[in-house]
């Protein structure tokens, strides 16, 4: 494909909920620009449509045409920069970045960027409601669910805090944030990856340009490469040190402590299991970082109770507590949920399964064997996770979350959990992880009712 002219405008890749919150931004700005889309009913079409009816949309499998005399494109996160049109509008030169790009050229606060393979909403969430503690005006977006454009207003916020996925951060270029996390790295979207390493630079992308860096010090695939002038705080569940927020243990009890001071008891915390122990010393770190004072951050910490979807407790059947994990969508969250939650039951009924997204699932074994009495699968990898399972725990297979729920329910004992942790997408059934876990709740809810009558 050859570029003979640019016609000064832009083009929008994906009419989701990014691609619209780019149309508007453009428009906003009197910018000339059309969207395009692979699929014929993007979300987005009728919202677009009714606000900006004007604007050029073309549907269906994207052609070079569409992209060839673009200005530049602005790629929304879910489609990849190898999809072929994009590919080859690329190669020939065609200028490209994503919606963070454009934020990032108009906003003059600090922002504080969090990514991570794990627990990046419920730390984005947590320093968002420390800054509001502390008195500031904060704008929480991002990967988390609002598009980062959707945040721009006049006046400006004091503070940006963003949650970035590998995917938005791949196409961004410097962000210059004032802090900048990758909380972990465990293997995730290796269906859009080539491998980890191509993963840990998308994500690594983040520290570019940042004046402070906040590092996971159990995690070294979490170390930045950065210059020695960007200063470094860092977090863990150990005893902290210089910089460091940890754990102390006193008399039989542990306390999140900055240095060598303690700052409150663990058991103040209402979220439960030791990743967020971690997510909290993680947002600590931050909001200090970004000069939060330790009262407010504090203060937030003690109310706050967890996001939806986030080993969210529903209710309890027979004796038998029901937890909905459905943002487990990976195994590294579905092996902290369950290590979260085993000491305090006697043992998990698991319900998982659903795409894969090109993960290797070897990792449960060892704790599926230790902590589970019985495994419910479900979706696309009901299988390949039957297949590794089976020979350590009972494993029986579902069509539906409605027969998983009742089917946990009948091999569940007194003193047991249910926890949907599935360890994958929920695309091969629902249109998004929270429709899973409201699926989970409502068939929950509904074996609850029937035990009662
Ligand atoms: N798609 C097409 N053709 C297109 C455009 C998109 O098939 O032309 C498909 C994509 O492959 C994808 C889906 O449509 O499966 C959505 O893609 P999108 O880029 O339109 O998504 P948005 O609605 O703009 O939502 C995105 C994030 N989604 C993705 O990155 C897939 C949302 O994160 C984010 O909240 C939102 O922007 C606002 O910033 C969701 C997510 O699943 C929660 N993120 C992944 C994760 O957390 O693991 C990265
Ligand atoms: P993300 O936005 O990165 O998906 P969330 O805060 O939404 O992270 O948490 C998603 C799931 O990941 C949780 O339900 C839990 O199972 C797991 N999780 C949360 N925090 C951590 C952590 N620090 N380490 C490992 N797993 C975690």
């Amino acid at each position: 494909m050859q570029i003979i002219a640019k016609d000064n405008h832009y083009v929008v890749v994906g009419l989701g909920l990014t691609g619209l919150s780019c149309a508007r931004y453009l428009a906003s700005q009197n910018i000339p620009f059309s969207v395009v889309d692979s699929r014929m009913q993007p979300p987005g079409l009728a919202q677009l449509q009714k606000e900006l009816p004007d604007v050029t949309i073309s549907l269906g499998a994207i052609s070079d045409e569409a992209l060839a005399n673009a200005n530049e494109l602005i790629i929304s996160p879910g489609v990849s920069l190898a999809e072929p049109a994009i590919q080859r509008a690329i190669d020939a030169g065609v200028a490209y970045c994503g919606d963070i790009d454009l934020f990032r050229r108009v906003v003059k606060a600090p922002i504080i960027a969090i990514t991570g393979s794990n627990g990046k909403s419920t730390v984005t969430a947590l320093v968002g409601e420390m800054a509001i503690a502390a008195g500031k005006k904060v704008a929480v977006g991002g990967n988390i669910g609002v598009p980062a454009l959707d945040l721009l207003s006049e006046p400006e916020p004091d503070l940006y805090v963003l949650e970035l996925s590998s995917f938005q951060l791949e196409r961004t270029q410097p962000l210059n944030a004032e802090v900048a996390t990758v909380l972990n790295i465990s293997a995730d979207h290796m269906d859009r990856y080539s491998d980890i390493a191509a993963y840990h630079r998308a994500k690594h992308r983040i520290f570019f340009g940042c004046q402070q860096v906040v590092v996971n010090c159990s995690d070294t695939l979490s170390k930045p490469l950065v210059h020695d002038e960007v200063k470094q705080w860092h977090f863990g569940l150990g005893q902290p040190d210089f910089k460091g927020f940890g754990l102390i243990k006193e008399d039989g009890q542990e306390f999140l402590a900055f240095q060598f001071e303690k700052l409150m008891p663990v058991t103040e915390l209402k979220i439960v299991g030791r990743h967020n122990i971690e997510n909290a010393l993680a947002a600590l770190a931050l909001g200090h970082a970004a000069g939060l004072p330790f009262a407010a951050m504090l203060s937030a910490l003690r109310d706050f109770s967890g996001l939806a979807h986030r080993c969210q407790f529903v209710t309890s059947i027979a004796g038998v507590k029901y937890y909905n994990d459905s943002k487990a969508t990976n195994v590294g969250a579905a092996l902290a949920a369950i290590e979260g939650l085993e000491a305090s039951v006697e043992k998990i009924i698991l319900i998982a399964g659903g795409e894969g997204k090109g993960a290797s699932f070897d990792d449960l074994l060892a704790p599926v064997q230790r902590a589970c009495r019985a495994v419910v699968v479900i979706g696309a990898e009901a299988e390949t996770l039957s297949r590794l399972l089976s020979p350590a725990v009972n494993v029986v297979k579902a069509v539906t979350m409605a027969e998983a729920v009742a089917t946990a329910k009948t091999l569940a004992k007194e003193g047991d959990a249910v926890l949907l942790a599935p360890a994958c997408a929920s695309f091969d059934m629902y249109n998004n992880y929270q429709q899973r876990g409201d699926d989970f709740c409502t068939a929950v809810t509904s074996l609850k009712n029937k035990s009662v009558h």
